[in-house]
């Protein structure tokens, strides 16, 4: 870095701020970002689905949005030090002047602006998320959700005003814009192997979050698989919902449909008990798999009458709280693996799991595997 004896501002000509190194840098970021949005538009449609994807909603396979949202998390914090780096490779471009050149530079430039403010703001947001701190405003889903659409956009822009310099610099034989004789300055792949390190060591000490045969290398995850009551994690307490003994005291199923009925704990336990293994997902990366035991809801709908494509809405006890009420479709009302879970691992569900009882179903968001369940709705 050298300073121009005219103008106030530094120049730059390392190897390591030149196209090639940007282009080596945007390509693997680029992959972390693909990722991340395709996983992160599932976890969506999973989450809030347009209403005539509802009933089609695939309950299989039973992992499938553990890995989704596994890779999820797991793309956006691999995401953190491939834009650092990305960030530092051309921030000497801050210093290009004149500041605007042209309108189509000026346009070019503000879409650059964008598209770093919203990739920096999806990274700590989601970041925070995992983290379950929300020291904002706004609710975190919808933001979340709508600066994803806002970072597609500039990026898309982005590849297609850099297309000829990217073109040029795809290939081992791009020597970048270089200045330097090659054997001066810090050398490029010094720089990727250090990042490619960075990537590998923030991946492995936060994946066994979800993938458990990892787990021993979680160090930096919020949660780990194996820290809660009954060997799993607890997002929200029975004392944070505010469900009470006094309240569980009368406790009694409804399951609303065609020919309604209630049902005590006792009344059932009476009914055919299945035995399921299925995980829980949680959407903000952890994820932990458990063996389950209760009634089918497919069994509880039949016992209501209930038509075979008909939807479900279940309510929990818990009187505030956006998990409060939940929908399901036909695909995962009718599965046989979906429970409606009295215990887990062998025990009597706990306070913190749901007691009396929990909704677990394969190939659903964690948000979604409602506790504390009093009344079951077929529509
Ligand atoms: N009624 C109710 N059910 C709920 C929640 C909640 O806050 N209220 N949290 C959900 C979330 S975010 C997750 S990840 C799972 C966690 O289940 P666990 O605490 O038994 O592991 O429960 C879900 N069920
Ligand atoms: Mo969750």
């Amino acid at each position: 870095m050298r300073s121009s004896p005219f103008l106030d501002f530094p120049r730059f000509s390392g190897r390591l701020h030149d196209a090639r190194t940007a282009t080596v840098l945007g390509r693997l970021l680029g992959v972390a970002v693909v990722v991340c949005f395709g996983t992160g538009l599932i976890s969506h449609c999973l989450q809030q689905p347009p209403g005539w994807l509802t009933n089609t909603l695939p309950s299989r396979p039973v992992w499938g949005y553990r890995l989704t949202q596994g890779l999820h998390v797991a793309s956006g914090i691999a995401a953190v030090p491939l834009l650092l780096a990305k960030l530092w490779t051309v921030y000497p471009r801050l210093f290009a002047r004149p500041v605007v050149r042209s309108l189509r530079h000026g346009l070019e430039r503000a879409s650059v602006a964008v598209l770093v403010a919203a990739a920096l703001f999806q990274l700590f947001s989601g970041m925070l998320n995992t983290a379950q701190w929300y020291p904002w405003p706004f609710a975190f889903v919808p933001v979340h959700f709508a600066v994803a659409q806002l970072l597609l956009g500039a990026l898309l822009l982005h590849l297609a005003v850099k297309w000829p310099q990217i073109r040029a610099h795809w290939g081992r034989k791009s020597e970048g814009t270089l200045t330097l004789p090659a054997a001066e300055g810090p050398d490029r792949r010094s720089l990727l192997t250090a990042v490619t390190a960075a990537v590998g060591a923030v991946t492995l000490t936060t994946v066994g979050q979800s993938f458990t045969p990892l787990k021993r290398f979680d160090l930096l995850a919020p949660r780990h698989p194996d820290h809660g009551p009954q060997g799993l994690p607890v997002n929200r307490t029975a004392a944070r919902a505010g469900v009470s003994a006094a309240e569980l005291r009368d406790w009694r199923l409804t399951v609303a449909g065609p020919e309604p009925y209630r049902l005590t704990l006792a009344e059932l336990r009476a009914m055919p008990q299945y035995e399921v293994e299925l995980p829980i997902a949680c959407v903000e990366g952890w994820s932990k798999s458990a063996h389950w035991s209760g009634v089918r809801i497919l069994d509880l709908l039949d016992r209501a009458g209930a038509r075979t494509g008909a939807r479900v809405r279940v309510v929990s006890l818990e009187q505030h709280g956006a998990y409060r009420v939940m929908e399901m479709g036909r695909t995962h009302a009718r599965d046989p693996l979906t429970l409606l879970a009295l215990c887990l691992n062998g025990e009597v569900l706990s306070a913190d799991h749901g007691y009396p009882a929990r909704i677990i179903a394969p190939n659903r968001p964690g948000v979604l595997q409602t506790k504390w369940v009093s009344r079951v709705e077929a529509r």
